[in-house]
């Protein structure tokens, strides 16, 4: 398949720092095509969904807090390898340790504060497109 479809979010302390326009700038730069995007603040209940499979990790109560703290930009994207080709403009996980030139080793010192969420496979891809986004066909 030549397209796939990942989940974007720009995560509340990128929505309050004015990073909307930069991290969709990037994406749009490198290829990928926007499929959906809307503005809103998670419930608990979607959170925690979201965010399921670190329910036993001990910061799991603060992820659920700071995603849930404001509202977030959730945006589904498109194009070839789209799921790696987000993570890599988002670079790693820890901001610290991602790399200068990714959204995350640009604009990130803290690790639950990192600016965006990618999905990590088709599955995950497939499972939050259609927490977010039921609609999509
Ligand atoms: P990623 O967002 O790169 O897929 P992940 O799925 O391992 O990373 O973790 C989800 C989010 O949880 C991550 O973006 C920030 C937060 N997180 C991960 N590890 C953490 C830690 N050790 N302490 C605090 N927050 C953490
Ligand atoms: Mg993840």
């Amino acid at each position: 398949p030549t397209a796939e479809r990942s989940l974007v979010l720009v995560k509340p302390d990128g929505v309050a720092r004015g990073l909307v326009g930069q991290v969709v700038a990037r994406l749009e730069a490198k290829g990928l095509r926007l499929v959906a995007a809307e503005l809103r603040t998670l419930t608990v209940e979607v959170a925690e969904e979201h965010y399921g499979e670190h329910r036993e990790r001990p910061f799991f109560g603060s992820l659920v807090e700071f995603i849930t703290s404001g509202p977030l930009l959730a945006l589904v994207v498109e194009g070839p390898r789209a799921i790696e080709a987000f993570r890599a403009l988002a670079g790693a996980t820890d901001p610290v340790k991602a790399a200068p030139g990714t959204i995350r080793g640009d604009f990130a010192l803290e690790v639950q504060n990192n600016i965006v969420h990618g999905s990590d496979s088709p599955e995950s891809a497939a499972r939050e497109i259609a927490l977010f986004f039921p609609g999509l066909g």
